[in-house]
């Protein structure tokens, strides 16, 4: 089926990205992955390596003549700031090399950089934080875009937009058409559809500009056009709604996931929560009062929007420290700080959509699997005439 690694250090020579599992024949543009991955690097709050970085991908296995081939599709994207780290971190470790290392021996709380050392027997944290850094997601988003376009192939879109920055929230639904009139912005400022709202979204990021302190919050990801039935109730590791959960929380900073009306519903009555169930005969489709279960009924998708959040804490390197303890003296010392981002929530939206694509992707593959896009095409048709006599 689908699969895909990443690998990379934040300020490493490059982003490495494969994808195995896509059929032949799907069309490619590098144009629409450069786009996404310029889209993840956007927003109010980011800083200056955002203006180091201007990620372009560089395909270089896999897509022949603009489409898949069918073979594992490699994807390379380089970053800039490496040429400022050929010393700190070098291949090959040559004479000298350890005088120019940045070691990082006062761990952050929050963030990998303890544990991280613990676990992987380092006395500084550098090798640690150079992997769990954000900066991997630039390579999900690569992988994302392409798994985009076998969705796109079959009408499906995956969107983004914020709903929460701190606790300043959207208190309103958004509509399809705001999620694409925001997707096609060439100024993104907290990727809220809402201005008013994301005016005061933008004083608390002031706010945390101007205290050395970081902000979290929410994003919503929605994917239209899923046919019913991906995913199943069958077992544990086949729910579409579980697997939608772990591609969200491995997000760098996401600490909680929601689908659908999640939380709103814990704290309501069965009989307020439920989409009831209504028939169209016209249409000759079934169709629901509501979409509070966010799609997913049973770990299978229902037709409607798939609606999954991420909740995202705020960002671990705070430019006024927090306590921490030197890992060579073992005294108490604050915690180690590099250029760190503020708030980067419409980014992450980019990149839930990237994971999002990448896990829908995998269940269209498992239902309609083929060779090439043609067969995938067949094997589609003929479930939907399937879902058309029932
Ligand atoms: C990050 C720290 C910052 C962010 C980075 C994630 O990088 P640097 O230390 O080089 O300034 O900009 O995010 C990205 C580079 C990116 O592309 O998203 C961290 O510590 O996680």
């Amino acid at each position: 089926m689908l699969r895909f690694e990443t690998a990379g250090e934040s300020h490493g020579e490059c982003l490495v990205a494969t994808l195995t599992g896509l059929p032949a024949g799907i069309p490619i543009s590098l144009d629409a992955v450069n786009r996404e991955l310029w889209r993840r690097q956007q927003g109010f709050g980011r800083v200056r390596r955002m203006n180091i970085e201007t990620d372009t991908a560089d395909i270089v296995a896999g897509v022949r003549h603009s489409k898949t081939i069918g073979s594992p599709i490699a994807v390379i994207v380089r970053n800039k700031d490496w040429q400022n780290w050929t010393e700190v971190l070098p291949v090959e470790d040559l004479d000298g090399a350890e005088d120019k290392r940045k070691p990082v021996t006062r761990p952050r709380p929050g963030h990998a950089d303890l544990a991280g050392a613990q676990k992987y027997d380092f006395h500084d944290a550098r090798y640690i934080l150079e992997r769990a850094s954000a900066r991997e997601t630039t390579a999900r988003v690569a992988v994302g875009a392409i798994a985009k376009a076998l969705l796109n192939e079959f009408g499906i879109q995956v969107l983004s937009h914020v709903i929460a920055v701190g606790s300043v929230r959207l208190e309103r639904s958004a509509t399809w058409d705001e999620l694409v009139a925001l997707s096609g912005k060439s100024d993104v400022l907290l990727g809220c559809v809402d201005a008013e709202t994301e005016g005061r979204m933008k004083e608390v990021v002031d706010q945390a500009y101007r205290t050395g302190d970081t902000v979290g919050g929410v994003f919503e990801v929605v994917a239209r056009g899923l046919p019913v039935g991906l995913g199943s109730h069958i077992a544990w590791d086949t729910r579409l709604d579980g697997r939608l959960a772990q591609a969200i929380v491995s997000i760098q900073a996401v600490k909680g996931v929601e689908i659908g009306f999640a939380a709103d519903g814990a704290a309501s009555f069965g009989s307020t929560v439920q989409d009831t169930i209504h028939y169209d005969r016209e249409g000759a489709r079934f169709t629901r009062g509501s979409n509070r279960a966010g799609g997913l009924e049973g770990g299978i998708t229902n037709g409607q929007d798939v609606v999954v959040r991420g909740l995202l804490k705020p960002i671990s390197t705070l430019r006024r420290p927090l306590e921490s303890v030197d890992l060579a003296t073992r005294e108490p010392a604050l915690a180690a700080y590099e250029r760190s981002d503020v708030a980067v929530i419409p980014a992450a939206g980019v990149i839930g959509e990237a994971m999002v694509a990448l896990v829908l992707a995998h269940a269209f593959l498992e239902k309609f699997g083929g060779d090439s896009l043609g067969e995938m095409r067949r094997n589609y048709q003929g479930y939907l005439e399937q879902l058309r006599k029932y």
